[in-house]
């Protein structure tokens, strides 16, 4: 059996019962920020190129209410906080806040510090139901949300809502370290309840692709348990990898590039896993357009087989996928009833996306789980929409 995600109301409850405990009143803002699951278009984010991710019923849920003191303080239910669920800090204005202990607030801080005006002292608390270090992006979920509260107590909005993805970036870049591309943030701001987001990385125009007749299909998220380490050096290797091949073919991204281009690096001498990380950015980002097209004719079979190639690349050429992740998606595509399955997400572990029959659901869970080595969970994986309030 899939598990089962807990309602947004019941996150919510949880949350105000907290705050309401802790600090002895009613809190007086609730919102949520989704996590995310990329549907196809890997590594492609921080090369100007397409991503297609769409928004998961798991979120992130801030609750909390300004005062008139100058501590502001945060308690988080998140089990992955570590000993320190608590933290508060002063700062006259936002441009005083610096990154520290806990490591989990820097993300939180980061938003504060990136907010368009400052904000008056507040206690919150923190419930969330993304898994962390798992590829479905609970730490934009949490900038996202955390972003969100601020507009909310604020009444203070930025003019466009890129404006607001592009500051929960940059709060990832500065405080915690992690120089992610904008796909994450991107997504749980701007999703659209039933559809997947076509991103361009490149100028940030996005195109909602409503996921219309889905109704016998169903996309389904296998957790290896095996937590992917990103500010490991492998992310920020690939990254370089694709900054080089672009100097070296004399481009500003590998978004301009092309197979010839990956012909034109092999005769001038690039190292191989310079042409291979190349040519997994040029052929994902084909890909991921390609996908945009067969979901938007609901041409799932065709969907299955892009996601197929693109987890095969992200093996063969991009090397970020693991033994965990290549098992999953091996015994995922034995099974009748399966179009497609691959790694989503940065990789080295976390979570792999497949695209199957919904009558085949439970099959497949059983499969999975008898051939895979470890214990994964699984989710099934709705549509759904971007950060807001909640009444
Ligand atoms: P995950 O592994 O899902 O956190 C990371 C990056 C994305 C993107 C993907 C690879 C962070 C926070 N996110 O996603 O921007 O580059 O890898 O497609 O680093
Ligand atoms: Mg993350």
């Amino acid at each position: 059996m899939a598990t089962l995600l807990p309602h947004v109301n019941s996150v919510k409850e949880k949350a105000l019962q907290t705050f309401a405990e802790k600090f002895g009143e009613q809190a007086a803002v609730c919102v949520y920020a989704p996590g995310r699951v990329n549907l196809i278009g890997e590594h492609t984010d921080y090369n100007d190129g397409f991503v297609l991710p769409m928004a998961l019923p798991m979120i992130t849920v801030i609750v909390g209410k300004s005062h008139n003191g100058k501590k502001t303080r945060i308690l988080s239910l998140s089990d992955v906080v570590g000993d320190i669920n608590e933290f508060e800090f002063e700062a006259e204005s936002r441009a005083d806040i610096k990154p520290g202990e806990p490591k989990w607030a820097n993300y939180i801080k980061g938003c504060i510090a990136n907010f368009i005006c400052d904000v008056s002292a507040f206690n919150a608390v923190i419930v969330s139901t993304v898994p962390a270090g798992a590829g479905l992006s609970s730490s934009a979920a949490l900038e996202v949300a955390t972003y969100t509260f601020l507009e909310t107590l604020s009444g203070k909005k930025p003019e466009k809502p890129e404006l607001k993805a592009l500051a929960c970036q940059k709060a990832e870049h500065d405080f915690a370290g992690v120089p992610c591309g904008i796909m994450d943030q991107f997504i749980s701001t701007m999703s659209k309840e039933g559809c997947a987001l076509l991103l361009d990385c490149r100028d940030l125009i996005t195109k909602q692709i409503p996921m219309l007749h889905l109704d016998n299909y169903v996309f389904l998220i296998t957790n290896s348990n095996t937590p992917h380490k990103l500010s490991s050096s492998a992310y920020c290797e690939r990254r370089d990898c694709c900054y080089e091949a672009a100097k070296i073919l004399g481009k500003k991204s590998l978004r301009d590039a092309n197979m010839n281009d990956i012909l034109a690096l092999i005769s001038q001498n690039a190292s191989e896993s310079i042409v291979k990380r190349a040519r997994h950015v040029v052929t994902e980002i084909q890909r991921t357009l390609d996908a945009a097209v067969a979901l938007e004719k609901s041409d799932f079979q065709q969907f299955g087989r892009l996601m197929n190639e693109s987890h095969d690349s992200l093996r063969d050429d991009y090397e970020v996928s693991s033994k965990e992740l290549d098992s999953l998606v091996s015994a995922a595509r034995e099974v009748d009833g399966v179009l497609g399955s691959r790694l989503t997400g940065a990789g080295f572990g976390g979570c792999t996306v497949t695209l199957l029959r919904k009558d085949a659901v439970d099959k497949t869970i059983q499969y999975m789980k008898a051939k895979y080595s470890g214990t994964p969970t699984f989710y099934i994986a709705t549509p759904s929409g971007g950060a807001r309030e909640i009444s």
